[in-house]
């Protein structure tokens, strides 16, 4: 190379040392203009690989984190089991599950008090665990963290799903059927869900509240025509007309058919025709399709609306002027906070909505006061979070229980 160049400077004489030297520099600069862009490229993507790994490393740990809180929440959901299936001795009657928080720091805190503080060993002074020197031989126990020892964090969240309205319910012909069609009327006839019936949704389509009932029932009734409804009548509210229910799927982009069976999970609600995204998302924290068909409405919820609607439906008049006007209303709820307070994890039993009637000077009705109310509940949704890092992981898990932990109706890991 030096040659070509002295070659070309060769015939401009003195100037030909200087040119030399300058080109020199300049591929020195350009060496190293280069060599430093691919360190720092290198650098970089180095970083980036260390970050996508620790990123993975925490997803993996909140995974595991989110799937130990579920876990837990397992656990105390058998506990309570246990103590339901004892009812009867009113003592035993509590709600375990609402009285012990499934959180990570709580549950460290009782693991460490347990094992006493002179054991206690922060997080990460260990050094890292051996592996087993063959595959499948035991790892050796030194230099394992202890139990109750990890990084990051998880909490769960415990609902009752039977103390929401079942909409599987709607097909049962009987008195069952009729009560849960006006429970469900009831709770969407509030003024406030107004423009959710007012407005269309994607497919230009609008419903009314009857719709609604029917359009639901009508999915997953086995028949294929149109109900109507009827909700002054004690059973059978739902009747057959001799129109086609698939009339409302055929005109969708993608064809569908009604189910024409029950629901199996909350997100088929979704392929009822006529639904939208909003009118899903209002009511599907009150509505459910997890339990039993045969279970009743636990009565135990702390949402005061649906607590409203439980005393309308159990009152032998829903539509008494009491329950429009504001005071009353706000002064059975309060009664029913004050019950609440005097015994905060006992559950409110009918008979305590019965009275708050009473003190209101409305009857009750008999009828439903036991068929259709209750205290307990099989069917709980966990919904778990598992943090580490950045990272959190999230698990809903439906599960009825069955004298074990439960069987699992539903699972999903976001
Ligand atoms: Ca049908």
């Amino acid at each position: 190379m030096m040659r070509v160049f002295s070659d070309k400077a060769g015939g401009t004489g003195t100037l030909g040392k200087r040119g030399r030297r300058g080109m020199a520099l300049l591929m020195v600069i350009t060496t190293i203009a280069v060599l430093t862009s691919v360190v720092v490229e290198f650098a970089y993507s180095t970083h980036v690989d260390v970050r996508l790994a620790a990123n993975a490393r925490d997803a993996l740990r909140a995974q595991y984190l989110a799937k130990s809180a579920t876990n837990f929440a397992r656990v105390l959901l058998y506990v309570q089991s246990l103590l339901d299936r004892s009812v009867g001795q009113a003592s035993m009657n509590f709600r375990v599950w609402e009285a012990i928080p499934v959180h990570g720091d709580a549950i460290r805190g009782f693991v460490e008090a347990a094992r006493g503080e002179e054991e206690a060993t922060p997080v990460g002074s260990l050094p890292p665990a051996q592996l087993s020197q063959h595959l499948g031989q035991l790892v050796p126990a030194e230099g394992l963290q202890p139990f109750g020892n990890y990084q990051g964090t998880f909490f769960a969240e415990i609902e009752d799903e039977e103390a929401k309205i079942n909409l599987n319910k709607l097909n049962n012909p009987g008195l069952s059927g009729a009560f849960t069609a006006q429970l469900v009327f009831q709770l969407i006839s509030d003024e406030r869900w107004d423009f959710l019936f007012e407005e269309e949704n994607t497919h230009r389509e609008r419903v009314t509240r009857e719709e609604f009932l029917i359009r639901i029932k009508d999915f997953i009734d086995e028949n294929e025509v149109e109900s109507a409804l009827d909700l002054t009548l004690a059973t059978g509210v739902f009747a057959d007309t001799a129109s086609d229910e698939e009339r409302h799927y055929v005109r969708y982009p993608q064809r569908y058919r009604p189910k024409n069976a029950l629901f199996d999970s909350m997100d088929e609600i979704h392929l009822v025709a006529g639904m939208s995204e909003r009118l899903a998302a209002a009511f599907q924290d009150r509505f459910t399709v997890y339990p039993d068909i045969n279970s009743k409405l636990n009565v135990n919820t702390r949402d005061p609306m649906q607590r409203l609607t439980i005393l309308r439906l159990m009152a032998r008049e829903p539509h008494h002027p009491a329950f429009e006007n504001l005071y009353t209303v706000e002064s059975m709820l309060r009664e029913l906070d004050v019950m609440q307070a005097s015994m905060p994890f006992a559950p409110l039993t009918p008979q305590q909505f019965a009275a708050v009637l009473q003190m209101h000077g409305l009857e009750a009705r008999q009828d439903v006061m036991n068929t259709e109310f209750s205290t307990t509940s099989q069917t709980y949704t966990i919904r778990a979070s598992g943090q580490a890092g950045d990272v959190v992981q999230t698990i809903t898990t439906v599960v009825r229980l069955d004298g074990g932990l439960g069987k699992v109706l539903y699972y999903r890991e976001d």
